[in-house]
């Protein structure tokens, strides 16, 4: 594992002038968030998959997922019931990189040169499913934004059961629910949909800076 840190923190900078988007308060702690008791999952029989508008599905095993190349960033984590954490430091997969595997952006080299990736084909949205029923909906683009990571890791350890252990995404310019724990899987869609939180009242865009937190 590269010790390199990726410093996201000031990616505010694009959305607000103040790093603590309003209406939020910092805390030191790590509030744990659930709609639900944490779920189980097997290493042996956990598989995660890309499916949907894509050129190749996949499908992953745990060890194969693990295996994939994985980058540390520095990021903040707002939660829309009003707390914010910063300096947060999650280990995983870029969402790019599984975007690029399956084909819905064209080669890595456009990433690296120019921040935030185009897609090619006709996705131009994304939904997350979960092992707890969980789901939530972002536009492609947003995903493909830098700091959009599968998180194995947090502070260095495996990511904690109640985080979202083994997998969680992590969405550092939106509200924390666009990120799911326990992700099992990323459909690739030709229309926004709604998942779980969006279906109950909360923002679709889910701006921390524009306080959008209902829709
Ligand atoms: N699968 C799943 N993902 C989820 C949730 C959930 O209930 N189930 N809650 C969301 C909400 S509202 C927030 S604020 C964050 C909380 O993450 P944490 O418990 O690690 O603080 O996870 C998000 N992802
Ligand atoms: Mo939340």
């Amino acid at each position: 594992m590269s010790k390199d840190v990726t410093d996201v923190t000031d990616l505010y900078e694009e959305f607000g002038d103040e790093r603590l988007p309003p209406g939020q308060r910092e805390t030191s702690a790590f509030p744990v968030l659930s709609k639900g008791p944490t779920p189980d999952w097997d290493p042996e029989t956990w598989t995660f998959t890309v499916t949907g508008a894509v050129e190749d599905e996949l499908t992953f095993s745990w060890d194969e997922f693990q295996q994939l190349p994985s980058e540390t960033h520095r990021q903040d984590f707002h939660c829309v019931t009003g707390w914010s954490k910063f300096d947060c430091t999650f280990t995983g997969v870029p969402f790019s990189e599984l975007a690029r595997r399956a084909g819905v952006i064209d080669d890595i080299d456009e990433r690296r040169s120019s921040g935030n990736p185009t897609p090619s084909g006709q996705a131009v949205h994304v939904m997350f499913s979960a092992l707890d029923g969980y789901t939530t909906d972002l536009p492609l683009e947003a995903c493909l934004r830098e700091g959009v990571l599968f998180a194995w890791g947090h502070d260095g350890d495996s990511l904690p059961a109640d985080h979202g252990g083994p997998l969680r995404v992590v969405t550092p310019h939106r509200y924390a629910y666009k990120g799911a724990k326990w992700v099992d899987g990323v459909e690739f869609l030709t229309a926004p949909e709604r998942g779980y939180w969006e279906r109950r009242g909360y923002s679709q865009t889910a701006d921390p800076w524009q306080e959008e937190r209902y829709s």
